[in-house]
């Protein structure tokens, strides 16, 4: 017996990308894409991602014994590994062809998927390059940047230093309070986008490229899930510090320096071949 074939979900249905897109994308090194999501995929989502958070919050010491870093968010890591609903929008195909596209790769692989909630209350997450921590020997990294709500002003949207991902001073600072200080005066004459988030946007920002957040003034959790993709072809670089053997152990296990970054847990998500 047949069966017919399921109707593709938003989750997989390619988001028209202009060249102008594009292009913004390769100057500024971040995007914000509007109604790459609708409400209700949002929605369903959201309620899967947060179940795990709350229950991941219950064992968080209280904000004021934490340090910088700690205040900035709840951080739960591969969330794809321990839900199949999360796994379904880890792997959205809409949401790695985005990220294909603006890299200029013929497919990409994730390197992890993260939820960063800032907590009522939590601090602002300091200055800094994701790509500090990753042993990836290319800049073809991207990291989607998906608010489970709407993020106003006042509950620490993410804020992108235009152009920033060229600049090579402060790339060694970890996140951390002279992160903040440091690279905010590297990149003084970069334009800051710090606007906030409707439900349904998404944005996508270079590994190099100096972002931060404002602190979460509200009285709600700022709930948001990343997927951080790398370029299907890329392969490991040798490790310079404790964070990229950490890195290397943690989302590439089994691979070595100057093979293929494609583990077990570095699925290819999007091929152009797909296409
Ligand atoms: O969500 C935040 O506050 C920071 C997010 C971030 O640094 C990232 O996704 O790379």
């Amino acid at each position: 017996m047949s069966h017919p074939r399921p109707a593709p979900t938003l989750l997989d249905l390619p988001y028209t990308l202009s060249t102008e897109a594009i292009a913004q994308f390769q100057t500024a090194g971040f995007i914000k894409l509007k109604e790459v999501f609708d409400a209700s995929t949002i929605a369903h989502y959201r309620q899967a991602i947060v179940a795990k958070v709350e229950e991941f919050a219950r064992q968080a010491p209280p904000l004021s014994e934490r340090t910088t870093y700690g205040k900035a968010f709840l951080q739960l890591e591969n969330l794809w590994r321990t839900s199949a609903v999360i796994e379904e929008f880890t792997r959205s195909r809409r949401l790695a062809r985005l990220a294909a596209e603006l890299m200029g790769c013929d497919r990409v692989r994730l390197y992890h998927d993260q939820a960063l909630c800032k907590e009522a209350g939590g601090g602002l997450t300091p200055w800094h390059a994701d790509q500090h921590y990753w042993p990836l020997a290319t800049d073809r990294t991207v990291t989607a940047w998906v608010p489970l709500q709407a993020v106003p002003a006042e509950m620490g949207p993410l804020a992108f230093a235009a152009g920033s991902q060229r600049i090579l001073s402060g790339r060694h600072l970890a996140i951390s309070d002279e992160s903040e200080r440091e690279i905010g005066l590297t990149i003084k004459d970069c334009p800051v986008n710090e606007t906030p988030f409707d439900v349904g946007e998404v944005s996508f920002h270079a590994g190099w490229t100096f972002h931060r957040a404002g602190a979460n003034r509200t009285d709600r959790i700022r709930h948001v899930m990343t997927v951080i993709y790398h370029d299907g072809d890329a392969t490991v670089a040798e490790p310079r510090s404790s964070f990229h053997v950490n890195d290397l152990a943690n989302w590439m296990p089994g691979c070595v320096p100057g093979g293929l970054a494609a583990s077990p847990l570095n699925p290819v998500l999007w091929d152009r071949s797909w296409a």
